[in-house]
């Protein structure tokens, strides 16, 4: 047997310490960035992996499911149309027929849960306590080249720490409702003409069908999912119906994946 010297806490620490930074190594530069691990995100997470890209997805949470948690207010249960009930099968996620409505329904733990699982089973990284606090661009012609980034903590605390940065080829925001990633595009980065329309009040029948349709490139290097799409748009919100997002995740998956392989 193996006699180890060090005390089982420094084994600990080494452990974490040394696999981590094995991890983060590999991280400076990916072949994708997904910002946010809500449904959009990580079903593109998925789709992506799957062509043996390098995916990370940074989550400012210390979980993945974004919207996904709280079902519909608090019930624990969400609805899809038929169109997105492939992508379910694709994660395994069970659903039920709601005859009266014409729906599909599923528990919203599942659906968290597996989507997470889905995604890093394709081999995508899922990394936690982390966010996007500005992007990486070239210019002539513009062109996001990749994200930077801060522990969660640290922002929260409110410190001055200077951040670190992840090359990527493609940076997809999925932050949902306040489409983090554009905003700061917007802001810092006038020469890229992104306008931000803002979110409008509830249509799910339109919004379910222009999201999915507006879902995709925005600049070179950069992409939409998402309720990022509805903020980026002016387009209204749905409400715990997530064909979309499903959908839509699929959609930037397909398109970042031709744009990569084109390049
Ligand atoms: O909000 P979220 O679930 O985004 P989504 O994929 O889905 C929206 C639905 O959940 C729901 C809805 C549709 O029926 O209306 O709201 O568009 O997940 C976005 C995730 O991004 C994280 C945030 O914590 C959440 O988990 N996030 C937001 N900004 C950042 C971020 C950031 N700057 N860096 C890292 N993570």
């Amino acid at each position: 047997m193996v006699q180890f010297q060090r005390s089982l806490e420094e084994r600990i620490s080494r452990a974490i310490i040394r696999n981590t930074m094995n991890d983060w190594l590999k991280l400076t530069a990916v072949d994708v960035v997904i910002v946010g691990a809500g449904p959009s995100g990580m079903v593109a997470a998925k789709y992506i992996a799957e062509k043996n890209l390098c995916v990370v997805v940074f989550e400012r949470r210390l979980g993945f499911g974004g919207g996904i948690g709280g079902g519909g207010m608090l019930f624990h249960k969400v609805v899809v149309d038929e169109a997105a009930t492939s992508i379910l099968k694709d994660f395994g996620i069970r659903f039920e027929r709601d005859e009266e409505e014409n729906l599909y329904v599923l528990d919203s733990s599942e659906l968290m849960a597996k989507l997470a699982a889905g995604a890093i089973n394709a081999g995508a990284k899922i990394v936690l306590g982390v966010q996007v606090e500005d992007v990486i661009y070239r210019e002539n012609p513009i062109r996001i080249e990749g994200v930077v980034i801060q522990w969660s903590a640290v922002a929260l605390a409110g410190l001055h720490v200077d951040p670190l940065f992840v090359k990527s080829k493609a940076v997809i925001d999925a932050t949902g409702h306040d489409a983090e990633v554009l905003q700061i595009v917007c802001k810092k980065l006038p020469e890229a003409n992104i306008v931000l329309r803002g979110e409008k009040s509830a249509y799910s029948e339109v919004s379910e069908k222009v999201v999915v349709e507006k879902a995709g490139r925005v600049l070179p290097g950069l992409y939409v999912t998402g309720m990022a799409v509805a903020a980026l748009h002016g387009l209204p919100r749905m409400g715990p119906i997530f064909s979309s997002m499903l959908l839509s995740g699929k959609k930037v998956a397909e398109i970042v994946v031709n744009d990569l392989k084109q390049a």
